[in-house]
């Protein structure tokens, strides 16, 4: 018999294998830091700019081309609410970086509305992150980042940008909106790494 982690959660929290500090949620809350961005799904492109300084640009319906995958993963707020088993589908950063050639190693995600988040680029690729669009087999919602969001569910949920617009790649790490304000540069749910210095 196989029981899920998601099924063992609503029952005895103990036996999931949380990040230390973190408790469950059976909600979804919402956490924006400014206002809510409404982007039509015509006006929505995603575009990543490499040294070359030529962007590379998705339309919405180019990003439907490309190959979505259906995900169900674990998401962790710095917050310390933890959410079991969230299902999202969305397209593989590695389907939008196979058109795109860079040797940099910084990824500085931006945002409608300004946002940013900083990541290694290894943390977007091989399976790791999704442009998600589709959260429990609807649109995603605008005030969890609908039409599209970055999910990155490994480290804190701040690293998933939501109304997610394109990501420029750097020759050298940069703090991006949360971590300039002293969360921790790479967020490690399973270290904890909350703020700078944990
Ligand atoms: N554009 C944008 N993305 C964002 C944020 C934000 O304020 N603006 N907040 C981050 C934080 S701190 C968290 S915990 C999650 C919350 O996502 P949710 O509102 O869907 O739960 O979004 C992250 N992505
Ligand atoms: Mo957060």
């Amino acid at each position: 018999m196989t029981v899920s982690r998601g099924f063992l959660g609503h029952h005895d929290p103990r036996a999931v294998d949380l990040p230390p500090g973190q408790h469950l949620t059976r909600g979804f809350p919402v956490l924006t830091a400014g206002p809510t961005q409404t982007v039509a799904t015509e006006d929505w492109s995603f575009t990543i700019t490499p040294e070359s300084g030529a962007p590379t640009r998705w339309t919405w319906d180019e990003m439907m081309a490309l190959p979505s995958e259906d995900v169900t993963v674990d998401i962790h707020c710095v917050t310390r609410w933890t959410k079991l088993g969230t299902k999202w589908r969305g397209v593989p950063l590695d389907a939008f970086f196979e058109d795109v050639e860079t040797y940099y190693e910084y990824a500085m995600v931006h945002s409608y509305g300004g946002y940013t988040t900083n990541l290694p680029l290894e943390d977007l690729l091989d399976g790791k992150a999704w442009v998600a669009y589709e959260h429990d087999g609807d649109p995603l919602h605008v005030e969890h980042g609908g039409p599209a969001r970055l999910l990155v569910p490994h480290l804190y949920f701040w690293k998933s940008a939501k109304w997610v617009n394109g990501i420029t790649m750097q020759r050298f790490d940069e703090p991006g909106f949360w971590e300039g304000f002293g969360y921790h540069n790479y967020g490690d749910p399973w270290r904890e790494e909350r703020h700078a210095g944990d």
